[in-house]
């Protein structure tokens, strides 16, 4: 008797494995130490209520935000299952100042990728017990393999990534990731500790009617936006759209991905340049949005096209349905580019 089942997300590497362009166990081994992570995060994110992992850590990360525990033991868990695993030769992430660069036994590395990851996003949310999320975004290394990574190897476009996905701790745990050749998506069964095939060629509707920005900040926003949040609201044709906000980016996006829609985070008074970070929330989230037949831009030029020049800088993020997108790209066409 056969038992049909949906395919492990092992599984899945093996059979795409001809579909990466640079076929390597490599990548292979790389996809799955973040998976093991993935779990373990899991695990604690799951407990959080039982166990002392809630609440400030009582530091402050390179952005001046408040870290909080699970901050901390997520970026450790992540950090230590890729070094471990003698996979990558640098890591760059959210809860760390500056890049990590990792020596091999002689000292230089033949590693070829590097890893940038925010390893828990929308941390505020943990003691609420509001979805959180990791995402992670690989490229290939630019300098002579065998040296020391250096910042030029991490500061690369999002259009060079090899590979990018998410990890939403939600009612259920989901991995979801692309490595160009579409978007599929992983359920975690807790009770086996196994990913599972459970959202095939995952792909974002054109149009949408739903809108995730925080309308607290409405005041603050450039002129254009402001136009967008009136156009959604206005009862006219399709609209108005329902607004949803869950101040978990990793969340909003997942939501919008299977229901369509769009998420906003611009610039304001407030946040100048925006408040997400290009190399490790925008890029892996526009990569994965694009693949699965989205838009990403900053209100004016595609987010994967934006040269980077900081390992922390932060860009204005319009992502989600291609014509929702490209509609709010119209308003902001009115105006000025600040
Ligand atoms: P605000 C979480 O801190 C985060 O980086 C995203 O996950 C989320 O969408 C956004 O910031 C929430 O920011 O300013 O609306 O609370």
């Amino acid at each position: 008797m056969t038992t049909e089942r949906n395919q492990t997300l092992g599984e899945f590497i093996i059979d795409k494995q001809e579909d990466f362009k640079y076929s390597s166990g490599e990548f292979t081994r790389l996809i799955n130490s973040l998976r093991l992570a993935a779990k373990v995060v899991s695990h604690q994110v799951n407990q959080a209520g039982l166990v002392d992992i809630v609440g400030a850590f009582g530091k402050q990360n390179v952005q001046g935000e408040q870290q909080q525990k699970l901050d901390v033991y997520a970026n450790e868990v992540f950090i230590k299952t890729l070094i471990n695993r003698e996979i990558v030769c640098g890591i760059a992430s959210e809860e760390e100042d500056d890049f990590i660069a990792i020596k091999g036994k002689n000292g230089g590395n033949d590693n070829k990728y590097v890893v940038l990851m925010d390893p828990l996003d929308g941390s505020s949310n943990i003691d609420v017990n509001v979805s959180v999320g990791t995402i992670f975004s690989i490229y290939r290394r630019v300098t002579p393999i065998g040296t020391p990574v250096t910042q030029e190897d991490f500061l690369q476009k999002g259009s060079n990534q090899v590979a990018a996905g998410y990890i939403v701790y939600g009612s259920s745990t989901m991995l979801v990731y692309t490595t160009g050749n579409g978007v599929n998506g992983f359920t975690l069964n807790p009770a086996i500790g196994t990913f599972y095939l459970s959202h095939p060629n995952m792909s974002i509707s054109q149009d949408g009617h739903i809108y995730s920005i925080n309308e607290g900040n409405y005041v603050h926003f450039p002129q254009g936006v402001k136009d967008y949040i009136k156009y959604c609201q206005a009862e006219e044709n399709d609209r108005p759209y329902t607004s949803r906000y869950i101040g978990s980016l990793v969340s909003d996006i997942h939501r919008n991905i299977l229901k369509g829609g769009i998420y906003i985070y611009p610039t304001s008074t407030k946040a100048p340049k925006g408040k997400l970070r290009l190399l490790y929330e925008c890029n892996p989230i526009a990569y994965i949005v694009e693949q699965a037949g989205g838009k990403a831009s900053d209100g004016y030029n595609r987010i994967m096209d934006i040269e980077p020049t900081e390992l922390h800088q932060r860009v204005p993020f319009f992502c989600g349905s291609k014509n929702m997108v490209e509609k709010a790209e119209e308003f902001m066409a009115q105006y000025p580019q600040i």
